[in-house]
């Protein structure tokens, strides 16, 4: 039985309550440890270490030492690849297959990146003119917030969290995380990586726990947090810009989304069949960006339809430690019964299930797991709540249309902007439907690839402001702007 304990000011620690709930594993429904039940007396003591390291050696260390630190966190993190992967899929119910290529490289490459491209990202400067003829320089610097907040969710634990404290640090701030609390394991280790890859005590600091009125939203209230970054439901989203509004703190939200693939008639088919089966069924549906909604030109409709229930029923869903599957649980038993809430509304509201649409059978010890089947509905009017609500699952539904104008209008209707995919062989076609897509990201013959040099965010319900290379560093910095006569 592993215990989890908070991390703060560089040394594990017991919460002040004494409490600790257990961590369950989702492919067995076992307990396989306790994690530390936070409250506000454990983020009032870890945001006091992350000021006191980030008065004094955080910010006295020079930024190339640092950024050498936050590299040295990312060779920490590859050399102890294994235990990272173990912890992951402990805590998720990954498959090896995803996490070993996803979760664990990306944990590290998001330090690598960072305090590479820190060095990178240019001031501006511009030259006046003044009445007396000598001028003036205007220049911008850059300059760290103090203690940032990171809140961060259970779908990718350590790429998630890791997203936003490797900035967060390489802009000069420390940090408090409050990583989900179905999902504690990898932010413990890379607490330990962060001792012993000599970075000073209180840079980063870990208090698990709860959300509403408990380690969570301690954070968000907290007056000594200049900001909060959180990533995670869109309801979570607008509680916590509520708890952040006293205090008038910089918020960077990345939240749900309802997100539409549409498959054009002259789309290379299998690519589209293979890409829109990764973006519905990849992390069991578990990724901000899949596609809940697939739209495909009618002359093709029916063989895409067929093609991608092949497709699912093909997947091999079981062990995550077992190399050849493909599909592991949902997160936890309650999401379980969430999802099939949703299998089973969209039933009531007249879907077809073309697949799936209950619970696989799975011998001992996974049946008892969170398992759900990949599904696929059809026939369901485009306002059915399942059609408009984010359920986080391995689950799509598939529409005919027949025109560009018609299918535009179909993706448009929703309350959500993340992303959308879009599969045609049609250059122009595919730059004017991205254009008008109403998505902060959007992916034409393609889905989860991108730079991270690139903004990431959405509009609508899905978010406010964008993070990723120089938009990452503006958020985690205040820019001062210096203006000079000459
Ligand atoms: P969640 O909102 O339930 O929880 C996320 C985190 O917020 C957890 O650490 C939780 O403890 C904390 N929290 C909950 N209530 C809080 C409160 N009142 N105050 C402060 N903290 C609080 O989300 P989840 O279930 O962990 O993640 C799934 C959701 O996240 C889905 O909606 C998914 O779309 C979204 N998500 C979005 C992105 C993105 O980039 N847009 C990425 C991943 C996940
Ligand atoms: O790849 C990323 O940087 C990112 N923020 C992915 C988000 C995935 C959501 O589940």
């Amino acid at each position: 039985m592993t215990k989890i304990d908070h991390f703060i000011a560089g040394e594990f620690a017991p919460p002040d309550s004494g409490d600790y709930f257990p961590n369950v594993d989702p492919a067995t429904g076992d307990s396989i440890g306790e994690i530390a039940e936070g409250n506000g007396v454990d983020v009032d003591r870890a945001v006091q270490a992350a000021q006191k390291a980030f008065r004094g050696p955080w910010s006295e260390m020079s930024t190339g030492d640092r950024l050498d630190a936050l590299k040295r966190v990312a060779h920490g993190i590859r050399a102890r690849f294994d235990e990272f992967l173990d912890a992951e899929m402990r805590d998720t119910g990954k498959p090896r297959a995803f996490a070993s290529k996803v979760d664990i490289p990306r944990g590290a490459a998001n330090f690598e990146f960072f305090a590479t491209i820190a060095r990178a990202v240019e001031d501006q400067s511009y030259q006046t003119d003044t009445r007396d003829g000598r001028g003036a320089i205007n220049y911008t610097t850059r300059q760290p917030l103090g203690v940032v907040g990171v809140i961060s969710p259970w779908n990718l634990p350590l790429l998630l969290l890791t997203w936003k404290v490797a900035p967060a640090l390489a802009a000069g701030n420390c940090v408090v995380v409050k990583p989900s609390e179905e999902t504690p394991s990898t932010a413990s280790l890379l607490a330990e990586v962060f001792n012993t890859a000599g970075i000073p005590a209180g840079v980063f600091n870990v208090v698990h726990g709860l959300g509403p009125n408990a380690a969570g939203e301690a954070l968000t209230r907290h007056p000594d947090v200049a900001a909060i970054t959180f990533t995670g439901e869109t309801r979570t989203g607008s509680a916590i810009m509520e708890a952040c509004a006293p205090h008038i703190k910089d918020i960077s939200f990345e939240l749900g989304g309802k997100n539409a693939s549409i498959v054009f008639a002259d789309a290379d088919f299998d690519a589209a069949v293979a890409g829109t089966a990764r973006s519905t069924f990849s992390n069991t549906g578990q990724v901000c960006l899949c596609s809940e909604r697939v739209y495909v030109e009618r002359p093709i409709y029916e063989r895409f339809v067929d093609a991608l229930a092949s497709r699912a029923e093909s997947l091999t869903i079981g062990d995550p430690f077992d190399d050849a599957t493909e599909m592991g649980p949902l997160i936890s038993e309650t999401h379980r019964q969430k999802v099939l809430a949703a299998y089973e509304k969209a039933r009531d509201e007249g879907a077809t299930v073309v697949t799936g649409g209950g619970v696989p059978e799975l011998d001992d010890p996974f049946a008892n797991g969170a398992y759900v089947e990949p599904t696929i509905w059809t026939d369901l009017d485009d306002d059915a709540t399942v059609m408009r609500e984010e359920i986080f699952g391995p689950v799509c539904h598939i529409r005919p249309f027949d025109t560009e104008e018609e299918v535009l209008a179909l993706a448009n209707d929703s309350r959500y902007g993340l992303c959308a995919a879009v599969w045609t062989e049609k250059l122009r076609r595919a730059h004017r439907v991205a254009h008008q897509i109403e998505a902060g990201l959007v992916w034409i013959n393609s889905w989860f690839l991108r730079d991270l040099r690139t903004p990431f965010g959405g509009v609508k319900l899905s978010g406010i402001g964008r993070e990723g290379g120089r938009h990452s560093l503006d958020f985690y910095s205040e820019t001062k702007t210096i203006c000079v006569k000459l």
